[in-house]
């Protein structure tokens, strides 16, 4: 490391404070209503619980599968709209199973889940009041929002649900581009009421959150001119009435304009409401929205690395178990969440290449739990040798370029006294004035980063960094 970074860095360090996932800081900081209820935000054991369960999973999944091309934007694309409006006759996913469905996702590290309960293509993935496009609609007949969500507290999963906003199938979304309204609400005399689609989607969101337990909320959807700020805020503040500790994300509102895609600026917490912020890294695509942030935000990625619901395609490009743990990496040790999202097949299976891949990838996570599981990022920023996480007075270092024999800690507020890999093996280390440099082991062998456990005499906890 130059000297220049290096005394960079040590400055970074040295002005340490404390940040946490829900930083003590003013109301301001802390995610929640915005600037139409800024009194309001997410209790917070709820967004701490968030940010200890650090990786989850989310399922783009329906009878869109059937049809095998992208759930939502294939109506009356590649697949005719007549065609993906009776997919849900032929939906009878005879192979789910919600107790094998959590199996999985502990074995692949994951601490939540979240199932599209509904899609831009209308249909509910569970038995809802509101509308007739839904489960029992199914040849199915079996409710797989309740049957998962029952699942998970058996298993101390997590449970939550992707809900859009925008609903091509509902004749009251005012902006359908892909096909118009589904035939299943009858053909309403008037033309589309806004104010009955909120209604609509109140009553929808309430389900999952009253009548199925979910946590969180991943809204999405919310780029249509006819989605408003005002709007955004309200239905924050209706569900934040419901319960005090429903997370919702940033795609409540209309915050994504001002961050992720256009790269342009972190997320106007004070303006726009939400409790995490979603920010898509489209991977292959080379839009990466990484970057440290001491508010809860989420990097959400899909492992195929074309589309979000299941392909059936043998051709198709997949994540590879070192590249999801690389992305592990950067955002857990940039203060994040790790999202990644599989498409189930049309009978209720993962798709065995996906499946193969998590439970690879697991393996190194749940090995590594201690320096993921309720950390948070830092204290030392991302490095070309790595990155950091902390939890009590521990700070973990993953270490990514194993041509690396010796670490250059730059000066903290705390003092290393002790140094083991994550396996338990003694590491040296010399300390002095607060510095440090970790002697590292040779490196292990294959492409996944090594874990080192420093021990320290912080005063309590380690303290987070300054924003880079
Ligand atoms: O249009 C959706 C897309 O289908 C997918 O659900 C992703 C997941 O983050 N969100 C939207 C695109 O930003």
């Amino acid at each position: 490391m130059t000297t220049r970074l290096s005394s960079v860095l040590t400055l970074v360090c040295a002005g340490l404070f404390c940040c946490s996932c829900a930083t003590t800081r003013s109301a301001r900081h802390i995610a929640g209503g915005g600037d139409r209820h800024p009194e309001m935000h997410a209790s917070r054991g709820a967004v701490e619980r968030f940010c200890d369960a650090k990786i989850g999973l989310s399922v783009h999944w329906g009878p869109s599968s059937i049809g095998g091309c992208e759930i939502g934007w294939s109506r009356n694309k590649e697949i005719p709209l007549a065609r993906y409006d009776q997919l849900y006759r032929e939906f009878n996913p005879t192979n789910f199973d919600a107790d094998a469905w959590c199996r999985f996702i502990k074995a692949a590290g994951f601490r939540y889940v979240s199932p599209t309960a509904k899609h831009h293509d209308g249909f509910s993935l569970w038995f809802s009041k509101a509308t007739p496009y839904d489960m029992e609609a199914t040849p199915f007949r079996r409710d797989i929002m309740r049957e998962l969500g029952d699942a998970c507290r058996r298993h101390g999963i997590i449970f939550g649900a992707y809900y859009s906003l925008l609903d091509w199938y509902h004749p009251d979304w005012p902006e359908n581009r892909r096909g118009g309204p589904g035939a299943l609400y009858g053909h309403p005399a008037d033309a589309p009421q806004l104010p009955r689609y909120v209604d609509f989607l109140r009553t929808q969101c309430t389900e999952l959150i009253r009548d199925y337990g979910a946590s969180f909320i991943q809204f999405d959807g919310e780029w249509d001119d006819c989605w408003t700020h005002e709007l955004g805020s309200g239905l924050y503040a209706d569900l934040r009435n419901l319960s005090p500790d429903v997370l919702l994300n940033s795609r409540v509102d209309k915050g994504r304009i001002n961050g992720e895609f256009k790269r342009t600026k972190v997320w106007d917490r004070g303006t726009y409401a939400g409790d995490f912020e979603e920010r898509e890294r489209i991977t292959g695509k080379g839009n990466s929205v990484l970057g440290f942030a001491d508010h809860p935000w989420q990097a959400w990625v899909t492992i195929d690395k074309n589309q979000w619901a299941h392909s059936p395609r043998t051709d198709k490009r997949l994540l590879s178990a070192a590249e999801v743990i690389r992305d592990v990496v950067d955002t857990i040790c940039d203060n994040g969440n790790y999202m990644i999202n599989l498409g189930p097949r049309p009978d209720g299976s993962f798709d065995p290449r996906e499946a193969a891949v998590m439970i690879e990838a697991g393996r190194w996570i749940r090995a590594n739990g201690e320096a993921i599981y309720g950390t948070r990022g830092g204290p030392y920023p991302r490095q070309a040798w790595g990155g950091s996480t902390r939890k009590g007075r521990f700070v973990y270092l993953f270490i990514t370029d194993p041509s690396r024999r010796e670490l250059a800690l730059p000066r903290a507020d705390f003092r290393v006294t002790s140094a083991r890999t994550i396996e338990g093996a003694t590491v040296r280390f010399r300390a002095r004035d607060g510095a440090a440099t970790v002697v590292l082991p040779p490196p292990h062998r294959g492409p996944m980063p090594a874990v080192i456990v420093l021990g320290t005499e912080a005063r309590g906890a380690v303290r987070g960094m300054r924003r880079p």
